[in-house]
C-alpha cells in the first residue's frame, strides 16, 4: 500500500481540504507540518510555487495544488466524491472554480489593516454569500449536492469554518441572513473530517493566528496569546 505524507503548515486551509478528501475516503496519511518561515531545501526542490500542501506518495510523486490533489485522489480512491453524472461534475467543478473569488469576498475584512478597509472588504461579504444560496437553492442539504458529500464540500470547508470563526471574534451577521450557507457552513464544521486538531484547540490556533496578525480585527480578539 502506498504511503502518503501531507505536507504543510498548520493552519493552512488549503492542506485541510486535501486532509478532509483523504478523510472521506479513509485513507491512511501522516502530516509532515514544516514552518513558513523556515522551509527545508527538500520541501523547496518538491513545491515549484513554494507553498503547501505537497502530497508525497511513497517519497517518489510529489503532488501540488490542493484542487489537483483532491482531483487526483478522487480518481484514484473510493468512494468517488464528484458526481457520476457529467453535467452535474461539470456543474460541481464550476463552483469548485469560484471558490478563489469567494474566499477574497468572504475573507478579506480579516485582512484589513483599518476599520475603512475592514468596512469596504465587510461590504463585499453578502454578495458571496448570495451566490452560493442561490446555488444550494437546488437541494435540501446539508451538503452541496443534498444528502451526499463532495469534492464541493471539501473545498468550501475550511474556509467557511474559518468564516464561523471570525464571526466569534467580531460579528458581522451577514450570514445569518443566508440560510442555506449558514446550514452548510454548520454541517461542514461539524464533520469529523474537517478536523485535524481538536476543534477547541484550532479555534484558538486561528484566534491566535489572526490576534498575532496586527490587522484591525486583531484588537478583537479577546483571551489568546498572539502566534508566534
Ligand atoms: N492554490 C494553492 C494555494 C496554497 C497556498 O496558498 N498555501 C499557502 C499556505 S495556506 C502557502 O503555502 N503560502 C506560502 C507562500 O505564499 O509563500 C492550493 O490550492 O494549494
Amino acid at each position: 500500500m502506498a504511503t502518503y505524507r501531507l505536507v504543510s503548515f498548520k493552519s493552512c486551509p488549503y492542506v485541510q481540504r486535501v486532509a478532509i478528501v483523504l478523510r472521506e475516503k479513509g485513507i491512511a496519511f501522516e502530516f509532515q507540518h514544516i514552518e513558513p518561515d523556515n522551509r527545508p531545501d527538500w520541501f523547496r526542490a518538491i513545491s515549484p510555487h513554494n507553498k503547501v500542501p505537497v502530497l508525497r506518495i511513497d517519497d517518489r510523486t510529489a503532488l501540488f495544488e490542493s484542487g489537483a490533489i483532491a482531483e487526483y485522489l478522487d480518481e484514484t480512491h473510493a468512494p468517488r466524491l464528484h458526481p457520476e453524472d457529467p453535467a452535474e461534475r461539470a456543474h460541481n467543478r464550476a463552483w469548485i472554480d469560484w471558490l478563489g473569488s469567494f474566499i477574497d469576498l468572504a475573507s478579506d475584512h480579516a485582512y484589513a489593516a483599518s476599520e475603512a478597509d475592514y468596512d469596504k472588504a465587510a461590504a463585499q461579504v453578502p454578495a458571496a454569500f448570495e451566490k452560493l444560496e442561490k446555488a444550494l437553492a437546488h437541494n435540501a442539504g446539508p451538503f452541496f449536492n443534498g444528502a451526499r458529500y463532495s469534492l464541493v464540500d471539501a473545498a468550501y470547508a475550511p474556509f467557511l469554518q474559518r468564516h464561523l470563526f471570525l464571526e466569534r471574534i467580531r460579528k458581522l451577521g451577514h450570514i445569518d441572513r443566508f440560510p442555506r450557507v449558514k446550514a452548510w457552513a454548520e454541517a461542514l464544521s461539524s464533520r469529523p473530517s474537517t478536523h485535524s486538531f481538536p476543534p477547541e484547540e484550532f479555534e484558538a490556533m486561528y484566534r491566535a493566528g489572526v490576534k498575532g496578525r496586527g490587522t484591525w480585527m486583531s484588537q478583537f480578539v479577546e483571551g489568546a496569546k498572539a502566534a508566534e
